[in-house]
This record gives C-alpha cells, sequence and structure tokens, in this order.
C-alpha cells in the first residue's frame, strides 16, 4: 500500500475510532484507488455522531403511545360532501385566483425504491394508463400542464430523486422531452442518504467491500434537498408562493386541485393535507391526529393497535384520518423549517439489509431483519405549523395507490387501472355519454380534468363499445 493510502487509512480510522465504526476499512488493502477514494467520501459524508445517537435512541413507540393517549382526530373539511356536490365555491374560486396569479408551484416525491413493487426502474416510470400505457410520471406532468393551460400560467415542477432513481429519471424525462414541459419548468433534486446500521451492534453495514449500505433518507429528506439544490431560491425568484406536495405512485391525485388550494389560502395554513375516512383501522395511511391543538401524523406502522382498534360512540373508527400523503405548503414555512436542523425527527425500520460479513469480507443475505435504518417523513413538519388545516376527500376520485406487485390483494396497478377506468366511465356518464359494460376508458388529462371540461367536448350521445383513450 502506498504511503498516501496508509495516510488516508490512518485518517479514516482517526474518525471512526470514536464511533466504533473501524470495521468500515477492514479491507482497504483489498481495494483499488478508485474504490479507495468511493468508499472514503462514503465514509467522511455520514454523520457519525447522528448515525450513533440515533442507534442509541430507543426511537419513537414510547412518546407514539403517549401521544396517541392524548389524541383525538382533527376537525376536517371535505372537499366534496356525500352527494358528491363541491362544499364550497367559494373555496374552489380563492384556489384559482392563486393558480391564475402563478403563485403555485408543485412538489413530486420519486426517491422510493419501489421495492414492493418489483420493478426495477424508478417506479414512475411504471404503465399505469389502463389504455394509454403511459407512465405515472408522464400522466403526472400532463395534469400539470393541463393545470398551467386551464389558468394560462407556467407551473414549476420540483421533482425529488434520490441516488438509487436518479440517473434513470434524468434520461427517462430528457428521452421524452420531459413529456412537453419547458425545461425552466422542471427542477429535478436528488435527496440524501443514510447509512444502515447492524440491529445487534450499532455498527455501519456495508454493502460491499468499497460501499456502505446507503439508503434514501426518506421523503422528509424533502426538506433539505429543495434548499440545498436552490428550490427553494427559485420559487422565491418565481413568486411562488404555496407548494402543491404528492407521490408518484397515485395516479388519481388532482394536481393542483383548485379547491384543495382554496381551503388551505383561505385559512391562512401553513400545511394542509388531505385525508380519506379509514375503511379499518391497521390501513396504510398516515394517521392524522389533534393533540392538544396541534395536528400531527403518526405513521401506520407506529400507531399502537389497541389505539387503531378504538371506537367514537356510534361505532366508527376514533381515529379515522388517514393521511394520503397530498399537502399544501407555504414556501415561508419550508423556508422556516428548512433553516432548522431538527425540524424532522428520524424513524427507525428494521429492515434486512444484504451485508459484507467484517471478519471474514463475504456478503450474506439475511433471511430476516437484521438492519435499522432511518429515515425521515415529511408529515413530521405538521405540528411545527402555525396554521395547519385537513381537507377530506372521496379516495373513489383521488387516491389509487400503486404499492404491490400484481396478484397481491390491494394497491396493485390493477386495482389502481380499475378505479381510473371507473372515474373516467363515471365522467362520460355525467357528460352525457355512455360506456358499455367491461369496456376501459381513459381520458387524457390533457383532453379533460373533470366531467364538466368533458362535457363541453363531448359529442352527446358518444356511445364507447371498444376499448377508447379519449386524448
Ligand atoms: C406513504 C405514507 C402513508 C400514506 C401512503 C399513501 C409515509 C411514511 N407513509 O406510505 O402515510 O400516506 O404513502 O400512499 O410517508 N419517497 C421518497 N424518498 C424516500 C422514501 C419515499 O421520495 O426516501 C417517496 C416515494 O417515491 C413515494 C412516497 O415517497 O412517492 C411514499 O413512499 P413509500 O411508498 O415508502 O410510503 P408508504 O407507501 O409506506
Amino acid at each position: 500500500m502506498s504511503t498516501s493510502a496508509m495516510d488516508v487509512r490512518n485518517d479514516l480510522l482517526d474518525g471512526l475510532r470514536p464511533y466504533g465504526q473501524e470495521h468500515l476499512v477492514a479491507f482497504w488493502d483489498r481495494l483499488d484507488e478508485s474504490q479507495r477514494r468511493s468508499l472514503a467520501a462514503e465514509i467522511r459524508g455520514v454523520d457519525l455522531a447522528l448515525v450513533t445517537r440515533l442507534y442509541r435512541d430507543p426511537g419513537l413507540p414510547e412518546a407514539i403511545r403517549d401521544l396517541a393517549d392524548r389524541a383525538s382526530s382533527p376537525p376536517a373539511v371535505r372537499l366534496a360532501d356525500r352527494e358528491g356536490r363541491f362544499a364550497s365555491e367559494t373555496a374552489r374560486r380563492r384556489g384559482e385566483e392563486a393558480l391564475r396569479a402563478g403563485t403555485v408551484g408543485a412538489i413530486l416525491v420519486a426517491g422510493g425504491q419501489g421495492t414492493r413493487l418489483g420493478f426495477q426502474h424508478p417506479k414512475g416510470m411504471f404503465p399505469i394508463g389502463p389504455v394509454s400505457n403511459k407512465s405515472l410520471f408522464q400522466l403526472h406532468v400532463e395534469k400539470l400542464l393541463a393545470v398551467a393551460r386551464r389558468y394560462g400560467v407556467r407551473i414549476p415542477l420540483y421533482l425529488m430523486t434520490s441516488p438509487a432513481t436518479h440517473d434513470e429519471t434524468v434520461e427517462y424525462f430528457a428521452a421524452h422531452r420531459r413529456f412537453g414541459l419547458p425545461e425552466d419548468d422542471l427542477h429535478v433534486f436528488c435527496q440524501g442518504t443514510m447509512p444502515a446500521v447492524d440491529a445487534a451492534t450499532g455498527r455501519i453495514l456495508l454493502d460491499r467491500l468499497d460501499h456502505l449500505a446507503l439508503s434514501p433518507d426518506g421523503h422528509g429528506g424533502m426538506l433539505a434537498a429543495l434548499a440545498r439544490s436552490g428550490g427553494l431560491d427559485d420559487c422565491r425568484r418565481r413568486g411562488i408562493e404555496h407548494l402543491f406536495y404528492f407521490q408518484v405512485d397515485n395516479p388519481l391525485v388532482e394536481v393542483c386541485g383548485a379547491a384543495f388550494l382554496g381551503y388551505h389560502l383561505a385559512a391562512g395554513s401553513e400545511m394542509t393535507t388531505q385525508v380519506v375516512a379509514k375503511r379499518f383501522p391497521q390501513e396504510k395511511v398516515g394517521n392524522v391526529l389533534a393533540v392538544e391543538g396541534r395536528l400531527r401524523v403518526i405513521e401506520y406502522s407506529d400507531l399502537p393497535d389497541d389505539v387503531a382498534q378504538r371506537r367514537a360512540p356510534d361505532g366508527s373508527l376514533a381515529i379515522w384520518a388517514g393521511s394520503i400523503a397530498v399537502h399544501a405548503f407555504e414556501v415561508r414555512f419550508l423556508e422556516r423549517m428548512a433553516a432548522s436542523a431538527e425540524a424532522l425527527p428520524f424513524h427507525r425500520a428494521k429492515k434486512k439489509v444484504p451485508y459484507v460479513d467484517p471478519a471474514t469480507g463475504t456478503r450474506i443475505e439475511p433471511d430476516k431483519p437484521n438492519a435499522v435504518k432511518f429515515e425521515r417523513f415529511i408529515f413530521d413538519l405538521m405540528p411545527s405549523a402555525r396554521h395547519a388545516l385537513v381537507v377530506e376527500v372521496d379516495p373513489a376520485k383521488h387516491f389509487a395507490p400503486v404499492k404491490n406487485a400484481s396478484g397481491e390483494p390491494s394497491d396493485t396497478p390493477e386495482s389502481a387501472k380499475a378505479q381510473m377506468v371507473a372515474l373516467h366511465t363515471a365522467w362520460l356518464a355525467q357528460a352525457g355519454g355512455d360506456v358499455a359494460p367491461g369496456v376501459p376508458v381513459e381520458i387524457s388529462p390533457l383532453f379533460a380534468m373533470d366531467a364538466n371540461e368533458l362535457a363541453a367536448k363531448l359529442t352527446p350521445g358518444t356511445r364507447v363499445t371498444s376499448p377508447a383513450y379519449l386524448a
């Protein structure tokens, strides 16, 4: 080993020793020059004091039980009442004013690895159009373009990737000319990572001899990454005051919905979140709770089962409001939060993470959870908001998550496509058309964003008898 390689190793060891992480350079002499450089850079990028503190910290469970015991369900405004009439035209008009004034932007988080779906590319590339086969990314961009066109403005898209999805996402958008989004209106930024640690010892895991087991730091990583990438400055420069936030995996999301934004604005809310009425206690959505006048979200996996099962006197779920991870943020609120390192706590999750055995250098595929991963969740900003608001939406119109692979019982590509077809079939019926039973129909957002827009374009009496894509 050259003297300089020894120096680098010794230097790294000095930093690692106080935290008991010396094993990370155990295979130094087996690495070539470029592998050493990349491993050294990865090690230097880790906040070892933070990782040590997080591993030792008992985590949230006790605090969460305490919170859950003091919590009640939040009051929520309803985007549409049970009959489907808009609860408030005033809210819609307010949202439309902001859209027309060009003060609204959008953030799409797409850094997740989509492991459950079993798709080998960024989830946004997954083909979801029931007839068109268009991808989630294309669908989201077309929705954004349709809103921008309706209000005669440009709406910037801040798109978050992770190291696992970044390059392929960028190439995909370039290959498709951003699906029509002007270059200036797409700001792609990459979130940070956190190392996985051995659950029994707290040692950081090596994924390969020259590479740490790193994974995205949760969608809460958006806050720091948006600021770091210049996204918040870009908002300020363009006069964007509010950001509509959504996840890549929901093809039914109403991107920049005017009524939703209108409620957010009318309430002077710093953070507004969409919820659905949970169908069963352990549904995989965040639970929105009110604790001593502050709203917060407790993730489904963190909510103790007995608390989730609690019932109101009328038999309905006491904790009923499920966050579908669609939010509106005031940009000034994000700026204030981004300035505070402690704004978001880390959550721990036990996961199966393949690793290199530090004693032998062999790679091991564990058959049960062996590691702790640390992630931040963006919804943890909610208690810090001076004003926060909950808006209830109809899941049939707003929520069709694509989480699991085909064949699983729920939240599959098939269930999402079926929901899209059902909604578009209903729009056609409302617009005076008719679809033969069992025939799939899909309406491009660029053709119509709702039943009213469709009615203006459809010849009355239109009958669809074979698979149709209206574009
Ligand atoms: C998320 C919410 C859950 C509910 C549900 C609705 C969390 C922790 N849970 O559950 O409360 O609202 O969605 O569908 O938010 N992502 C990143 N970077 C990351 C991790 C995730 O960009 O490091 C993105 C990911 O690409 C996806 C979204 O965040 O768009 C949700 O991630 P998930 O699938 O891990 O969350 P899930 O389904 O457990």
